[in-house]
């Protein structure tokens, strides 16, 4: 029962949009504006996300860096993206791109009021 309650939250979080993921040590919640699977390739593009503590309070102040990598080919992104705060704990991270299609991740480090944590995701970038 426990597996199909998240099962039901994740799609829940589906329907509405967002592409919401937990921190790797719980202490926040990323909701990506765009799905990372629809990022294009090869082009210059800004992603946007909300960032909310665990009872779902927006987040001033963090300190956030991103990196990314191709594990499948030893290479990471060419380009390093910088994460600009727009308020209200929406947070935008200009100059992404991925300079080919296929697997991805995408880290960001988060030093936020609550302490440091990591949300990672993972995806397919579309050639
Ligand atoms: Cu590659």
């Amino acid at each position: 029962m426990v597996a199909l309650g998240v099962a039901a939250a994740l799609a829940n979080d589906e329907e509405a949009g967002g592409s919401g993921v937990a921190s790797t040590s719980g202490l926040y919640r990323v909701d990506f504006e765009a799905d990372p699977a629809s990022s294009p390739a090869n082009r210059l593009h800004t992603w946007k996300f909300d960032l909310r503590e665990r009872d779902g309070d927006p987040v001033a102040g963090a300190r956030v860096t991103v990196d990314g990598d191709m594990p499948a080919h030893g290479h990471g992104l060419p380009t390093q993206p910088l994460v600009r705060e727009l308020g209200d704990g929406t947070y935008a991270i200009e100059g992404m791109k991925f300079q080919m299609g296929g697997r991805w991740f995408v880290e960001l480090q988060i030093d936020g009021p609550e302490g440091s944590d990591a949300v990672r995701v993972d995806f397919d970038v579309v050639p």
